[in-house]
């Protein structure tokens, strides 16, 4: 079969032939997620947590049709400033930017794919995508989970955004067989917090343990990802009850404005961005680094 080709940076190519720790890193929440010139300044601050932790950080994306790990900070620039120009790439859209030969930033979705094909099982990200409010009627289930679901790359992040119906998501993700781990907490985080009111499947206190768990998994042929639930530092963290506010709020304004579909995520974050009068914002950038260095450390136990 041909498999299909994912154009490696020098140093990710490096990293790779020689077994060293990688982390892959998405590109929709540097282009769809934070507003310029932070998104910019992220996304290289986590590349050097990364770094800083014993890894190599490989960014994700599609440019001029190729599926790439490891862009130079031209590319990462360009994508912070094309923001929204920027096609917003999961599973179903990525033939059509390949064969156009068009960016595209990744999903958490897309990002495993591309991941997943270069031989990198460790990703941190912000949030995932999962069941949204409503979906009863709405069937507004992100593509990440079936990802989730199939593909064999771990995601660091800080849970799930109560913009989605957290406990739908949870179900979705025990029926799929992805195993949700709290990184030193028992209860799953909820982003800008730490609590969301819902258990994980198991507490984890070590990088080491989460590691040997990922190795139990794959090592036994059980296909899938897994999520790995890292709370935000407590002194960045936001009060769970006014966020439940400002997230009523923006999805009334959603649902006013008959937004859905792809649109809907990126809406609800830019919504909640501007309640919040940016405040969330440190927040999202602080969740980041502090997935990225735990799935630094994770990539790291994984390679010894
Ligand atoms: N949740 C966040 N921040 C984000 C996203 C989700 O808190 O930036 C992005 C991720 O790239 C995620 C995508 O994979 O939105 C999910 O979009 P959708 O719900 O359309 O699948
Ligand atoms: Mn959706």
């Amino acid at each position: 079969m041909n498999t299909p080709k994912v154009r490696l940076s020098d140093e990710v190519k490096q990293a790779l032939a020689k077994g060293l720790p990688v982390v892959a890193l998405e590109s929709t929440i540097i282009s769809h997620g934070m507003p310029y010139p932070q998104n910019y300044e992220m996304a290289l601050a986590v590349e050097d947590k990364v770094r800083a932790h014993g890894a190599v950080p490989a960014t994700i994306a599609i440019i001029n049709g190729e599926l790439r790990a490891g862009l130079s900070k031209p590319e990462i620039e360009s994508f912070a400033k094309k923001g929204l120009q920027i096609t917003k790439v999961s599973r179903r859209d990525i033939p059509l930017v390949v064969a156009a030969k068009k960016d595209g930033a990744t999903t958490v979705a897309s990002t495993m794919i591309i991941a997943e094909l270069a031989g990198i099982p460790v990703f941190a990200t912000g949030g995932i995508g999962g069941v949204h409010r409503g979906a009863e009627q709405t069937m507004d289930v992100s593509a990440d989970l079936e990802e989730l679901a199939q593909t064999n790359v771990a995601v660091i992040c800080a849970g799930a955004k109560s913009i989605l119906d957290i406990g739908l998501t949870l179900e979705y993700l025990e029926t799929k067989g992805v195993p949700v781990l709290g990184f030193q907490t028992a209860e799953l985080p909820a982003f800008y917090t730490r609590e969301s009111g819902f258990k994980v499947d198991a507490k984890v206190d070590s990088a080491q343990e989460l590691a040997d768990i990922l190795k139990a998994k794959w090592n036994m042929g059980l296909k899938g990802g897994v999520v790995i639930a890292n709370p935000v530092p407590v002194e960045y963290s936001l009060d769970f009850k006014s966020m439940e506010a400002v997230i009523e709020n923006a999805l009334k304004e959603m649902n006013a404005k008959g937004i859905k579909g792809k649109e809907s995520t990126p809406f609800l974050l830019g919504k909640v961005k501007e309640l919040t009068a940016g405040k969330s914002l440190e927040t999202n950038i602080q969740l980041v680094l502090n997935n990225a260095k735990l799935a630094a450390e994770i990539a790291v136990a994984l390679s010894r």
